[in-house]
């Protein structure tokens, strides 16, 4: 008996190979079905299909590091990069939003060809998946071995994708060895292979027709478009330093803020101050903030929402004991008042090649700046992209008009790295998902940082954390 043919048995033995009626996960149903969930419970099956799969390749199938698709071929990739010393990778299916939310987990190069393990296949969507996680971090992925294949389509829709399918066993091999050695009858043999026949090609809706994607454009393309002086040195600082940061300094003094914005300096491209919450505010204080951002490289944005008739705001910028103007590289404003407060502020920031952020949602709960609102913001951006870089937004992803500008630097506060929120209406999100899924480009951290315990390690945790979700967003 051949080692095929003993592996064949002892599947059917364990009860992985079932012969009835039984839907499949693609909603067809078949005569057969296979749960390799059982090895596990096998150990010596398992070591004998490890060590099989890898010497079943054919020359041409090299490769650096294996990967399994999870769940089922997990076990078998682990054993075979145990058993022939081949590093392995891992796939994760949920990915994390606090850590890194590392879609793939270990160690490897670029251009290194990674080679997926999977235990059974019909569509190869499975496959696929697994696949295009680690395309997108730079990894080859030329081959895939299975212990069995279906012989539904997998291997056509994995060549249409650049992947050559290896397969141990086939679905046909397989129940002609158990009618040979008795296991199954002649009858359920014909319509295995009647249903095979008719079931030639699985689909693979999601991937045999990808719905095209709008391309993400980067920082260094985004910094080329951006009209304004500021917007451009934001999206170049976020670049040089890798982070999408703002720390949010809601700190009780002057002398605190100085402190903080000195210790978490290196990890921000954006420091946002309240000055009118600073009891000890004096005249120097702007002089001595800017000090520290230039040392640390970072952009100053005195969040001072203004929200006024645009003749008053041009005093409220300029004047007054904090004069704003002279120190704040950006400054925010609502558009309650209409188009005339840009004028405004305009009038006195553009000669100092200052940039605006327009308020176009807020964080809180119930505020009103949603719909309307929101359009009614970036329609007034539009007009004045010389002055205006971009806005305070929460889920910009969702926009009808306007998210595709992408010289506009969307920021958004209410991020923490736990969901959830205050006892005063704020509301909060995580990195990831203002990242990725709401579409911003920065998050603003306030509480979540100046109250850690070590502001400065938990600034570089948030910088990492933002950093990491521009970087998957990209390579989507
Ligand atoms: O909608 C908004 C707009 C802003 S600028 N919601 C906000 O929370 N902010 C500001 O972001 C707010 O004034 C505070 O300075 C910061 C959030 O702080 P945290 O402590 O809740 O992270």
């Amino acid at each position: 008996m051949s080692a095929m043919e003993a592996l064949i048995l002892k599947l059917h033995e364990i009860g992985a190979v079932k012969f009835g009626n039984f839907k499949l996960k693609s909603g067809i149903f078949s005569p057969v079905y296979i749960d390799l969930r059982l090895i596990v419970s096998y150990p010596s099956l398992l070591t004998q299909i490890s060590q099989t799969l890898i010497s079943s390749l054919p020359p041409s199938a090299t490769f650096d590091v294996v990967c399994g698709v999870p769940y089922t071929a997990l076990p078998i990739a682990t054993v075979v990069s145990v058993s022939n010393d081949i590093p392995m990778l891992m796939r994760r299916k949920e990915i994390k939003d606090y850590g890194t939310s590392k879609a793939i987990e270990g160690i490897f190069e670029k251009d290194q060809t990674c080679l997926i393990i999977e235990d059974l296949v019909t569509s190869g969507a499975s496959v696929l998946e697994t696949a295009a996680p680690l395309r997108s971090v730079g990894l080859k992925v030329s081959d895939a071995v299975v212990l069995i294949d279906r012989q539904q389509g997998g291997r056509e829709n994995l060549e249409e994708n650049g992947i050559k399918l290896h397969s141990m066993i086939k679905l046909t091999d397989m129940v002609r060895v158990l009618k040979e050695k008795g296991k199954i009858e002649e009858e359920v043999e014909a319509n295995l292979l009647k249903f095979l026949e008719e079931n030639r090609r699985v689909s693979v809706p999601s991937v045999e027709k990808p719905k095209p994607k709008p391309r993400v454009l980067g920082f260094k393309e985004r910094s080329e478009l951006s009209k304004n002086p500021t917007g451009k040195k934001l999206f170049d600082i976020m670049l040089k330093k890798e982070t999408n940061l703002c720390v949010a300094a809601d700190v009780g003094t002057a002398a605190e803020l100085l402190e903080i914005a000195d210790k978490v300096g290196p990890e921000i491209c954006l420091l946002k101050t309240h000055v009118d919450i600073l009891p000890d505010f004096t005249s120097d204080f702007g002089s001595k903030l800017r000090a520290i951002a230039d040392k640390h490289k970072f952009l100053i944005f005195e969040d001072r929402k203004f929200a006024d008739i645009g003749n008053t705001v041009t005093m409220q910028y300029e004047g007054g004991i904090f004069k704003i103007l002279e120190w704040a590289d950006i400054i925010n404003a609502h558009i309650i008042s209409g188009p005339g407060i840009v004028d405004g502020l305009k009038l006195k920031g553009m000669p100092r090649g200052r940039g605006l952020l327009l308020l176009a949602e807020m964080s809180s709960a119930g505020n009103l700046a949603t719909g309307d609102y929101t359009a009614a913001a970036v329609k007034i951006a539009d007009a004045n992209s010389d002055f205006v870089m971009g806005f305070i937004s929460v889920n910009p992803a969702s926009w009808k008009c306007g998210y595709v500008y992408p010289s506009m630097i969307h920021a958004t506060p209410g991020v923490q790295m736990v969901k959830g929120g205050d006892a005063l209406g704020q509301q909060y999100n995580t990195p990831h998902s203002v990242i990725t899924e709401r579409g911003s480009d920065i998050i603003i951290v306030g509480r979540g940082i100046i109250k850690a315990e070590n502001p400065a390690e938990t600034a570089r945790e948030y910088r990492l954390q933002g950093w990491n979700a521009y970087l998957e967003k990209c390579s989507q």
